[in-house]
C-alpha cells in the first residue's frame, strides 16, 4: 500500500470542483484533434506513460553563487526529500523516480531507504556522483580537478567515489550513474588539455569496467563553471569521444543549461540520436547561462523541438534510443514542490505536443523544400493546448488535475515547516 503524504479525499474534492470543466475542454479538444486525424485518446495514453525523474536536491532551496535563501520546511535529509518526492508524484503522476546524490543522499541503512522510496510508490533513477567540491575527512582536494586530476591519488579517490555510487545504486534498483565533472581551468595554460583528457579518459575507463552488465553510464558536458576558462568535458563532441571511447555502456547526457547561449540544442540530440549515444537529459531552462531555471519557463519552444527530435526518433523506431528524463534545476524564489510539479508537466507538455506533429505531412513539406509550411507545421503543434490531455491523465492516474491548486490548498508546506527544524547548509541546491 502507497503512503500518501496528501489526503486522497482532499485531492478529490479540488478535483470536483474542475472536473466539469475539464470534461467539456477534453471533449472540444478531442473533437478538435480528430478533425486533424489524431486519436485524443492514444495521445493521452502516451503522456500517461511518460516520466520525468526529479532530483533529490530539487527540492531543497537552491541558491547562487551569491547567497542561499532557505524556505520554510525544508528537507533535512533523503527521507524528508522523498516524502517531497512523492508529494509532487501523488500530485502530477508524472514522476515515478527520484535521482540521487552521493554523498549528499548516502545513508547507512540503503535497504531501508529502497523500502522507504517504495512505499512512497516512488522508484530510484540515475545515481549522480559528487567530486566537484571536498566533503569532510577527505583525503585529497578537488580543488584542482577529480578524474582530470594532476595527482594520482587524488584520481583514484574520485574513481572509487563513483564506484561506490554504482554500489548504493545497484542496492536501490537504479541501473545508471551520471558524472559530471568540475575540472577545467581558469587560466590559459593552468592546464594541457590534452593530458587532462587523457588523465579524465583513464579515470573513466576504470569506472566504466565497475558498471554492473545491464548498467549505463552517463557523462554530462558543461561549456563553463566552475571553470571559467576551460572544462575539461566542455562540450557534446567532447562528450561523444568519450563515449565512444568507454564502450556501449556509455552515452552522452544534455543538460539544456550547459550550452553557449542560442546553441541549437535539439540538433545535438538529434546528431546522438541518430549515432546511438543520447542517454538522457537534465530539463531546466536558461536565458544565459547554466541558470538552472524551471523547465519550459523561458522559452516552451526550444524544449518542444527538443521532444520534436525526441518523438521523431521515437514513431523511425531508431536503434538503441531510449535516453532517460531528468530534471535538474535551481529553485532559489519558488516553492521547490511547486517548481518541480510545474516543471514535470512542462516537460510532458512538450512531449504531448510534439506527439500531435503530422510527421507525414512535415516530411513531403521537407522533400518539397516548403520551409514555411513545414515551420507552420510544428507551430500548429506547439499552438495546440494540450493540457485537458495532461489533466485528464492525471485524474484517471489518481493526481490532482490542478496540482499547484491542490497542493496550496493541503497546506503541506505549513505541516512540514512545523516538523522539519531550519537546518543551515544541507546539501542540497547549487548544481
Ligand atoms: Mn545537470
Amino acid at each position: 500500500m502507497t503512503q500518501t503524504k496528501i489526503p486522497a479525499e482532499l485531492i478529490a474534492a479540488v478535483n470536483d470542483k474542475r472536473r466539469a470543466a475539464l470534461d467539456a475542454d477534453y471533449a472540444a479538444l478531442g473533437e478538435h484533434l480528430s478533425r486533424r486525424g489524431i486519436d485524443i485518446e492514444a495521445v493521452k495514453a502516451k503522456v500517461a506513460g511518460y516520466g520525468v525523474a526529479v532530483p533529490s536536491w530539487g527540492v531543497g532551496t537552491g541558491g547562487t553563487r551569491f547567497a542561499r535563501f532557505p524556505g520554510p520546511g525544508e528537507p533535512r535529509h533523503i527521507f524528508d526529500k522523498l516524502d517531497d518526492c512523492g508529494v509532487i508524484q501523488q500530485m502530477t503522476r508524472a514522476t515515478p523516480t527520484v535521482s540521487l546524490h552521493i554523498p549528499w543522499d548516502k545513508v547507512d541503512d540503503i535497504a531501508g531507504l529502497k523500502a522507504y522510496g517504495e512505499s512512497l510508490g516512488l522508484g530510484f533513477d540515475a545515481m549522480n556522483s559528487n567530486t566537484f567540491q571536498d566533503q569532510p575527512g577527505q583525503a585529497h582536494s578537488y580543488k584542482y580537478g577529480s578524474l582530470s586530476h594532476a595527482d594520482a591519488a587524488t584520481r583514484a579517490q574520485a574513481v572509487e567515489h563513483n564506484i561506490e555510487c554504482i554500489e548504493i545504486g545497484r542496492a536501490l534498483g537504479s541501473k545508471a550513474l551520471t558524472v559530471w565533472i568540475g575540472d577545467g581551468s581558469n587560466f590559459p595554460g593552468q592546464s594541457n588539455f590534452t593530458r587532462a583528457f587523457e588523465r579524465y579518459l583513464d579515470s573513466m575507463k576504470a569506472i566504466y569496467a565497475r558498471l554492473p552488465e545491464d548498467w549505463r553510464v552517463f557523462t554530462e558536458h558543461k561549456m563553463f563553471e566552475p571553470a571559467f576558462y576551460s572544462t575539461v568535458v566542455q562540450d557534446w563532441g567532447t562528450n561523444y569521444l568519450i563515449a565512444q571511447e568507454l564502450g556501449p555502456k556509455a552515452f552522452c547526457l544534455v543538460d539544456l543549461g550547459h550550452h553557449a547561449p542560442n546553441t541549437n540544442i535539439e540538433m545535438i540530440v538529434a546528431r546522438l540520436i541518430q549515432f546511438g549515444k543520447l542517454g538522457g537529459f537534465h530539463f531546466n531552462d536558461s536565458k544565459y547561462g547554466d541558470d538552472d531555471l524551471d523547465t519550459g519557463s523561458v522559452d516552451p519552444y526550444r524544449l518542444f523541438l527538443v521532444f520534436n527530435e525526441l518523438v521523431d526518433a521515437e514513431t523511425r523506431g531508431a536503434a538503441g534510443f531510449d535516453p532517460a528524463h531528468m530534471l535538474d534545476q535551481s529553485h532559489n524564489v519558488t516553492d521547490p514542490i511547486e517548481s518541480l510539479m510545474v516543471s514535470a508537466m512542462e516537460v510532458q507538455r512538450a512531449y504531448a505536443q510534439a506527439l500531435l506533429v503530422d510527421r507525414e505531412a512535415l516530411a513531403g513539406l521537407q522533400e518539397a523544400n516548403d520551409a514555411l509550411m513545414a515551420s507552420q507545421t510544428l507551430k500548429q503543434a506547439f499552438r495546440t493546448d494540450v493540457e485537458p490531455i495532461l489533466a485528464m491523465a492525471r485524474l484517471e492516474a489518481g493526481g490532482a488535475i490542478a496540482p499547484v491548486a491542490a497542493y496550496r490548498a493541503s497546506g503541506y508546506r505549513a505541516t512540514v515547516a512545523a516538523e522539519r527544524p531550519a537546518v543551515t547548509g544541507s546539501g542540497g541546491g547549487i548544481v
